[in-house]
């Protein structure tokens, strides 16, 4: 705890800060709350920089988008500005990040009287597609260069060699489980349909746009009457597919179940959750989106489940580095529950694309 107040007083006027606590449930990074008068006022973070190795690069990128946001925001003359994009503090060192003992942190102020959901009713997907639709269309004139701050991020095929590669090695020795190995098979056999975004990158079909990278429905806050506020959880954003965003709301938001669930038999696609999602997208993304993204849309919708199955299994068969676990097999679970969410994804495709007409 001493450390965490040692850290905030970088950032914030020490005798003001009464506590700090633990605040929501990342999977990367540590997250806490700073408490100034009875009430949270900063986040304070620890960045996980096995995961984010270029910090400099990391807050260059974020900082450039949420200033970006802000002055549009302005020009436009939105309310409650201070609400509506994230703003990072400098510390005494003059940049928005601290290094200290091999660790890096940030603040950010907190946005007060907010609300983050797992799960969503369609009349909030409809509001998050276009929030999400709106932060990609927000960002198609961004000049400043935004680096990818996690190369290969979401490239399937490259996802699909670190599995390999994870197989390979067995650092565990899992792969004498006959479970593990009926999956690397289950995966193996739809790898090359799950690839063509890939393909059609290449072949100069399909663009990169500023993308959010990790739309999971707790990456946005709403106000107490539904209404978006922002878009949090930065760190990813880089040149993607606008698949990224696409396919990672409705990975986390049309799941009936939790992405961990141990019983498959709660794990379904919710079609209700997708069509106000789309729309909403759709809305949100008309003044750029290309016939090629929006007709690859239903692939995304299953691309992602796919991808983060895979992605799951990986660190599962190289022993629990990368995602924070809460029990042994919980990697295999992940595993498990995103398989069956990839499988009723693929049964909703004709509805999906009847729907998006494509
Ligand atoms: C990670 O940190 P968090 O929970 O927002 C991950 C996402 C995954 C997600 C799965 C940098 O996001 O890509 O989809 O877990 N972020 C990174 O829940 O790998
Ligand atoms: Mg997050």
């Amino acid at each position: 705890m001493n450390e965490l107040f040692t850290i905030a007083r970088h950032f914030v006027a020490p005798n003001t800060i009464e506590e700090i606590a633990l605040l929501g449930n990342g999977l990367i990074n540590d997250t806490y709350k700073i408490m100034v008068s009875g009430q949270p006022k900063y986040v304070l973070q620890r960045i996980n920089n096995a995961v984010f190795t270029d910090v400099e690069m990391l807050q260059g990128n974020i900082e450039a988008v949420t200033s970006h946001i802000r002055q549009k925001y302005e020009k436009q003359g939105v309310a409650d500005l201070g609400r509506r994009v994230l703003h990072f503090l400098k510390a005494d060192t003059g940049k928005t990040y601290v290094f200290e003992d091999g660790k890096y942190w940030r603040v950010m102020d907190f946005i007060a009287d907010s609300y983050t959901y797992e799960a969503v009713t369609p009349e909030y997907a409809y509001y998050a597609g276009r929030s999400f639709g709106d932060f990609e269309s927000l960002l198609t004139d961004l000049e400043a260069p935004i680096g990818e701050i996690i190369p290969d991020f979401h490239n399937i095929e490259f996802r699909l060699k670190q599995l390999d590669e994870a197989i390979a090695v067995d650092k565990v020795g899992r792969m004498n489980d006959p479970e593990v190995q009926a999956y690397v098979a289950k995966i193996k056999a739809v790898a090359d349909e799950m690839c063509l975004g890939e393909r059609l990158y290449r072949e100069g079909k399909l663009p990169k746009r500023i993308c959010h990278c990790d739309t999971k429905v707790n990456n946005m806050l709403f106000d107490k009457d539904g209404n978006v506020l922002c878009v949090i959880d930065l760190d990813t954003v880089m040149p993607s597919f606008v698949f990224s965003d696409f396919g990672d709301f409705l990975r986390s938001a049309a799941n009936t179940g939790a992405e961990d669930d141990p019983d498959l038999d709660n794990i379904h696609f919710n079609m209700e959750v997708f069509k106000a999602f789309a729309k909403g997208y759709l809305e949100g993304t008309k003044s750029f989106l290309l016939p090629i993204e929006k007709e690859n849309l239903p692939y995304a919708a299953t691309l992602f489940p796919y991808m983060q199955a895979v992605r799951f299994f990986a660190d599962y068969i190289n022993g629990d580095t990368y995602y924070k676990i809460r029990y042994p097999e919980h990697n295999m679970v992940r595993t498990r529950a995103q398989w069956k969410l990839y499988k009723e994804a693929v049964k909703c495709l004709p509805e999906m694309k009847q729907m998006l007409d494509v």
